[in-house]
């Protein structure tokens, strides 16, 4: 059988089927963001669904009950590679195969390993399938829920403010408004695209965050991340985090290898690490940074606490080397912070 290059309906559809996936409101995780757009054999849109969310149906499911008797003969072009099992909702390779549908084109793989496969079943009942159209754009689309199903842990975001001689904190201690007011409007918005934040108890004891995501105009967020404190001591009952603003889980380790597999289990897939120096450096020493995010405020203290504590790096070879991905001064009436994104390069 001679296979069918993907036309160029097919490529727009996609297109389409990317922005419905990203539809605003939809609840990022621990679902992915899917969209799916069904063609006519003529190339036209017979009807598009995405999904909504954990526990509603997916992408294919929507689009197939708007097309109805019409998705027979029809083509799929949908942003995931459809789903193999029965989850909290049938498989879609079947409920593709029963409505008729002839032809298949995916973008990303279904990296789940419950759920992968989808693919194979649909060739097997003798449908047309065509994958990787525009993979890089879906898999951006869920890039946290991509990671932690293919690397069984959440992807880690560390977030810090320094000076701009790498000091987080004055040789007094002191250490309130490093950043200014720009970058903790800038944090909040960050915060809000994770689903975990993560400091140790040292910071709960000394600083007394709320974390909890706020905006300017409304307050606290009416969905909040998860907020984990890990370390073995305890948490004083007057702690803030321990209030009602969000839910928060004390995790009972110093190993950040634990800390991570006990949010994957709760289905955790992306943490904000705002913990200070310490934790800081335990999750680089095991290698389970896989984003930094700093903020540097333009002012000098020459001595006080370093950003992240003693890594065992005595020489320059040994050096941690990151990627920057994206640089921006960020200017306020309270100074200007420059904000730096980068990624961990791996060794
Ligand atoms: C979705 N939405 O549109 C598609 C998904 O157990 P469930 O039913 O929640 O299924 C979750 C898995 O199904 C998900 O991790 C992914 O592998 C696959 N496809 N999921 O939430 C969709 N097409
Ligand atoms: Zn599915």
């Amino acid at each position: 059988m001679t296979r069918q290059a993907i036309t160029e309906a097919e490529r727009s559809a996609m297109r389409r089927a990317l922005e419905i996936a990203a539809t605003d409101g939809v609840p990022l995780g621990p679902n992915p963001r899917v969209g799916c757009v069904l063609l006519d054999p003529a190339g036209l849109p017979i009807a598009e669904g995405f999904h909504r969310g954990a526990g509603t149906p997916h992408a294919e499911a929507a689009a197939l009950a708007e097309a109805g008797a019409a998705a027979q003969g029809a083509t799929a072009v949908v942003t995931l590679e459809p789903c193999n099992h029965t989850g909290r909702t049938g498989p879609c390779s079947e409920a593709l195969v029963a409505a008729g549908v002839r032809r298949v084109v995916y973008a990303q793989p279904d990296a789940n390993p419950l759920a992968a496969g989808g693919a194979g079943r649909l060739r097997a009942a003798g449908v047309e399938v065509e994958g990787g159209l525009m993979a890089d754009e879906a898999q951006a689309l869920n890039r946290a829920w991509t990671f932690s199903v293919a690397s069984r842990r959440p992807f880690v975001t560390w977030k810090f403010a320094t000076t701009l001689d790498g000091r987080s904190a004055a040789a007094d201690g002191t250490s309130r408004w490093v950043s200014s007011r720009a970058a903790r409007v800038d944090t909040h918005r960050l915060r809000a695209a994770c689903d975990t934040m993560l400091v140790g108890t040292s910071t709960v004891l000394v600083d007394d965050p709320r974390l909890t995501v706020r905006d300017e105009a409304d307050g606290e967020l009416p969905v909040q991340p998860l907020r984990a404190v890990m370390g073995l001591r305890e948490l004083p009952a007057d702690r803030r985090v321990l209030d009602d603003a969000a839910e928060t889980v004390h995790l009972r380790t110093r190993d950040p290898e634990d800390a991570l597999a006990t949010l994957h289990s709760l289905g955790r897939q992306h943490v904000f690490l705002e913990g200070g120096p310490t934790l800081a450096q335990a999750f680089l020493r095991a290698g389970l940074v896989d984003e930094v995010v700093c903020y540097v405020a333009p002012m000098l203290l020459g001595a006080g606490r370093s950003a992240v504590a003693d890594l065992g790096i005595t020489t320059i070879a040994d050096a941690l080397h990151l990627h920057v991905s994206d640089v921006r001064v960020l200017t306020g009436h309270d100074g200007e912070d420059t904000n730096v994104r980068l990624t961990m390069r791996r060794k």
